[in-house]
């Protein structure tokens, strides 16, 4: 059993009869990727190389400077042989597995030259030192394992227990076939441990822990992966001794000058930090009275000799909400914290800004960020981890999301291309410094993922930052290919069936028309309409017997919609240009208002989780007729989670539907079962 779509297994009926050729004369030692490039060939694929060039049936052509970007592969077919051309070997490397790719999924080789979107291709760990996973689903930590722990239990607090002696799970056969899986689509960059960097995690970034990492990052430099690593920005406390962390303190200043020294002694090619502050109890510049450049920047300058970047994120809201004051909205903090900084930030500093305005919501507008900034390099930020999509349990292909917020136009007046992808490159200071992150989901599961399918996002992400024209759908045949070798075209017709409407699916029965937060408080899984109403951080929903939704509009509400472009201002600003899946994200309705759709807003809202409901039992039926052609234990793992699905999905149709009955006191118009 085993659902990576790189698995030698699966891949040897399509590759296992090449014979490989280098037109390099010698491999330099240094030279990591190209290194493991060969052992992939040998060890891996159990392939041949050759030192005849006729005896081969694959050519790697380094051509040095042929291409203007070193990721750029060509793969062309001559004289019956395979050509991968590239720069070096990083690229070769990518050509590499996008050959088996193309084989696998039934795409042409003859001709196929392909340029990654986006310079930074990243996944964020938030593993920690005890080896769990804040808002992990799939087992416990591959990186961190002293407790030898395989499960990650859902606390909802992310305490970290202590660890005496070596916290690191040293698990290297896991280690490189995850690598491999990142290389297979391009990812260029992983941060290892949770940005909240609680208990002993401060002191990843010295002795006796960073020599671990250094190994680590050993493993991942051979597939073209550097390693960040996420900071507590008290650690000139912490670790120093200091009395303070203020970012302007000269000790301080020191203090992290000789972290970074220290780092690149060990890892040469460190990336560098990605750093959350002021953000939901984490400690930061705002409490020494500095601005969040202020800090960035003093990061920046300790990291730069060494061509370090510092990873700083947006996610800043420590503003407690006062739910009597309907003006101030969280969905307003990242662009009033970082806006008025715009410019002032170094070249080696990155913003790394949540796709959306509020937190990885089922449904959410683009953040204005992308577009107002017009001077300050920028990264997107996703979550594969599923913490408000499902948690791994419910089948959710969450691609369609991401590939239509890579796609949304800012409609900027003063921008060539308007779609976020290119937005954030075009007003970036340095496009090397750009690019797109997403929090990971894998673990110590079995399946990598909680439920096997949602591989698939792992995939999916990879792919959507290096080809932001990709679809989702097209992305998705591509996995199935690849990990469903064995089955017919049937299941894999099915299962295609199943996973490209899923994320739509667990939006109808989910919190409805672009409302956040339905969710059972810290643990984000199942429904609960109020669980976060009138929160010290937030109010979602505002929902009484005359309506529903937060109005965010200049004109009566929040004021939010000022800070996109006009066009898009004013389009979100008026009920009839919203669209109906945002409609409650922006505008506060009463329950008989006529959407786009033609329904009322509570029909809407009905309807929707009935057919949720619907929907999800049918996915539960339809992969009942597969058990035949699927390996048995991917089978029932899936079909156990259908089944706690199906009950998720009911008690959202329940409770949700019930809960606006008795708001509106509105019958559904078709007459179905609403409980009183
Ligand atoms: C790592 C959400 C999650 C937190 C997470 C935070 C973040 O609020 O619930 O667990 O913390 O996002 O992105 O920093």
């Amino acid at each position: 059993m085993n659902n990576t779509w790189v698995n030698e297994d699966n891949i040897s009926s399509f590759m296992g009869n090449d014979v490989f050729y280098f037109n390099q004369a010698r491999i330099e030692i240094q030279d990591t990727i190209g290194l493991r490039l060969r052992k992939e060939i040998l060890e891996w694929l159990n392939c041949e190389i050759t030192y005849e060039q006729q005896d081969a049936t694959i050519i790697f052509n380094y051509c040095n400077s042929k291409f203007k970007n070193d990721d750029t592969y060509h793969i062309y077919q001559t004289k019956g042989k395979t050509i991968i051309e590239g720069n070096g070997s990083k690229a070769m490397l990518y050509g590499f597995y996008a050959l088996i790719r193309l084989r696998m999924s039934h795409q042409s080789e003859q001709d196929y030259t392909s340029t990654p979107d986006q310079s930074i291709r990243m996944i964020d760990h938030w593993d920690q030192i005890d080896g769990s996973i804040e808002r992990g689903y799939a087992g416990a930590s591959i990186f961190f394992g002293a407790l030898n722990k395989l499960d990650n239990p859902d606390r909802g607090d992310f305490g970290v227990d202590r660890v005496d002696g070596d916290p690191f799970r040293h698990n290297q056969e896991k280690l490189i076939t995850y690598a491999r899986m990142l290389a297979s689509v391009g990812i260029n960059a992983i941060s290892l441990n949770n940005v909240n960097v609680r208990g002993q995690g401060t002191n990843l970034i010295i002795d006796p822990y960073l020599s671990e990492v250094a190994e680590l990052a050993d493993t991942f430099r051979q597939f073209g992966i550097k390693l960040f690593l996420s900071i507590n920005w008290e650690s000139p406390k912490h670790i120093g001794g200091l009395a303070t962390s203020d970012p302007l303190d000269e000790n301080v200043k020191k203090f992290w000058k000789d972290i970074c020294q220290g780092i690149y002694k060990e890892i040469p090619d460190f990336g560098g930090f990605l750093v959350k502050a002021d953000s939901e109890g984490e400690p930061g510049p705002y409490q020494y009275g500095r601005t969040h450049a202020e800090g960035a920047n003093m990061l920046a300058r300790a990291i730069g000799p060494y061509q370090g970047t510092i990873i700083w994120r947006t996610f800043v809201y420590n503003s407690k909400q006062d739910w009597r004051d309907r003006r101030t909205d969280r969905a307003k903090a990242a662009f009033e914290n970082f806006k008025p900084l715009d410019g002032q930030f170094d070249k080696n500093v990155i913003l790394q800004i949540k796709f959306g305005p509020i937190d990885f919501q089922t449904s959410e507008p683009l953040s204005p960020l992308f577009g107002a900034l017009k001077q300050t390099n920028q990264m997107m930020e996703f979550e594969i981890s599923a913490e408000y999509l499902g948690h791994q349990i419910d089948v959710n292909y969450v691609v369609p999301q991401w590939q239509h917020m890579i796609n949304v136009n800012t409609k900027q007046p003063d921008l060539k291309d308007g779609t976020s992808s290119q937005v954030l490159r075009e007003t970036s200071l340095n496009v090397e410094n750009t690019g797109f992150a997403a929090v990971g989901n894998v673990g110590m599961s079995p399946f990598w993922t909680g439920n096997p399918l949602a591989l698939a996002n792992l995939y999916g992400f990879g792919r959507l930052c290096w080809d932001n024209r990709a679809t989702a759908n097209d992305i998705l045949k591509e996995w199935l290919d690849q990990t469903f070798v064995e089955s017919n075209a049937t299941t894999k017709r099915s299962i295609f069936n199943i996973m490209s409407t899923s994320n739509e699916t667990y939006r109808m029965y989910n919190a409805p028309l672009g409302v956040g937060f339905m969710v059972v408080p810290h643990f984000h899984y199942g429904v609960s309409v109020n669980g976060y109403e009138y929160d010290r951080w937030g109010t979602y929903h505002f929902a009484d017997r005359n309506g529903v939704g937060v109005d965010r509009t200049q004109a009566t509400g929040s004021g939010f919609t000022k800070f996109y472009s006009p066009k898009v201002a004013s389009q979100y600003e008026n009920v009839e240009t919203t669209p109906d899946d945002l409609v409650l994200f922006f505008h506060h309705l009463p329950y008989t208002t006529v959407l786009k759709n033609g329904e009322t807003l509570i029909q809407t809202i009905y309807d929707q989780h009935f057919e949720g409901y619907e929907r999800s039992s049918n996915y539960l039926k339809e992969w009942q007729k597969l058990s035949t052609d699927l390996d048995k234990n991917i089978y029932e793992k899936v079909l156990q989670c259908l089944h706690k699905q199906l009950q998720n999905a009911l008690e959202w149709r329940d409770q949700v539907n019930t809960y606006f009955y008795r708001m509106s006191g509105i019958k559904d118009k078709r007459g179905r079962k609403i409980y009183q």
